[in-house]
């Protein structure tokens, strides 16, 4: 997949041809492996949960898609925003990992609390009012997810409009299926963050679906990134894949809107594992036969499996060095079925931090009946 910058040219301080991927570490390249499989188990052990009669609810998955989530979050500040919608569940919990999973002072909700959120218990964020991504946090500097796709763009943008304001350098991302992005409201709020220059990164990621639709009667062109040109800021295209081409092109999108100079489109092109939901499964390779004239939904799937995030990674490492072809044998994640994946394929930290979590979550209260009504009106008013 290739990359291409629409007007106007963003340009790098560096002049270079030093990519951000550059300047992460080895440490950095092993933590980033880490977190596509701590993204990778959350998914999947919410599928076998499910299967096993163990959770209720409908489920989105990201399988397949985590480079996208990881890529674009590693290189973020812990002040800065995030907008994630129903594909982008981990990033709740994965927001500002870098220095560690549990310090106190990390700025992304808890597995317990998302757990929580995914059993609808009493600990839950949005105290059970729905099993999904419903939910948000000030503290964590998450806005609020809602089910208006988009409807969350021009929140984020006043977000950080008024950050700005305040003398901040906070930068949000706002995470979209390249479905929404025919929705009026993306553009009215792009328009009003190229006017205004605000610190507002969209990320598109392309899974060529929005639930039944195919890409090509969503969009009359090829990269959705192009949508950029009409409001003259930059577009970039990365290999959704590839976590390390994502964090290359989002952390120079992040880097420009800090600089002052606006907002910017990365589209990650990916490929979405399942049907929409887990209520709607692989039923779409039937009611949907063809993403075009050329290649069927079946093929879309066998591609996303041979171009798993886990295993690209997973060559980069081993082709710098950072891990022996022995070492990237040891955990086998990579292009399988989730329920065909066991704790054995992942790392016992990983399968430990979500396990943690589902404890907590089946082991919690569920809130007391009379909540049902409570918080539509203003308590205590008549
Ligand atoms: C404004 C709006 N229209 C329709 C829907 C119903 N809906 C929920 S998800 C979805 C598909 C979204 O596709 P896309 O944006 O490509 O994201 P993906 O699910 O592929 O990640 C639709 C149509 C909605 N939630 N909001
Ligand atoms: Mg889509």
């Amino acid at each position: 997949m290739a990359s291409t910058v629409s007007s106007p040219k963003r340009g790098t301080d560096t002049g270079a041809t030093q990519r951000p991927q550059d300047l992460l570490t080895k440490e950095d390249h092993l933590a980033v492996l880490q977190q596509l499989y701590l993204a990778r188990y959350f998914d999947v052990r919410l599928i076998k949960e499910k299967r096993r009669g163990r959770l209720t609810g409908t489920l989105y998955s990201s399988h397949n898609q985590e480079a996208i989530l990881v890529g674009s979050l590693y290189g973020l500040k812990s002040t800065d925003w995030i907008s994630p919608i129903h594909r982008d569940m981990p990033a709740f919990f994965m927001k500002d990992m870098r220095e560690g999973w549990d310090r106190p002072s990390r700025k992304g909700m808890s597995i317990e609390d998302l757990c929580g959120q995914v059993w609808c218990k009493a600990t839950s964020p949005g105290r059970a009012r729905d099993n999904w991504s419903h939910i948000g946090s000030r503290e964590h500097h998450i806005i609020h997810s809602t089910s208006m796709l988009a409807g969350t763009i021009p929140v984020a943008a006043g977000v950080v409009y008024a950050d700005r304001l305040n003398g901040g350098d906070a930068v949000v991302l706002t995470y979209n299926g390249e479905g929404s992005t025919a929705q009026g409201v993306f553009h009215e709020a792009i328009n009003f963050a190229a006017v205004h220059k605000l610190p507002v990164v969209t990320i598109i990621e392309n899974n060529f679906w929005a639930y039944g639709t195919p890409n090509h009667l969503e969009y009359s062109q090829e990269d959705f990134a192009r949508r950029a040109d009409g409001y003259g800021i930059p577009g970039t295209v990365a290999d959704g894949q590839d976590v390390f081409d994502v964090y290359d092109k989002v952390m120079e999108a992040v880097e420009y809107a800090r600089s002052g100079k606006g907002p910017s489109i990365v589209e990650c092109k990916t490929y979405r594992a399942y049907g929409h939901g887990d209520h709607d499964d692989d039923r779409a390779a039937r009611y949907r036969p063809t993403v075009d004239e050329s290649v069927t939904y079946r093929q879309m799937l066998e591609m996303g499996r041979q171009r798993d995030p886990i295993s690209v990674a997973k060559k980069r490492l081993v082709e710098l060095g950072y891990l022996t072809a022995e070492d990237a044998t040891r955990y086998a994640a990579e292009g399988k079925h989730a329920t065909q994946t066991t704790d054995e394929d992942f790392p016992p930290e990983v399968v430990d931090y979500i396990k943690r979590g589902v404890d907590a979550a089946t082991q919690a209260a569920t809130p007391p009946a009379e909540e049902g009504a409570m918080w539509v009106f203003r308590e205590g008013q008549p």
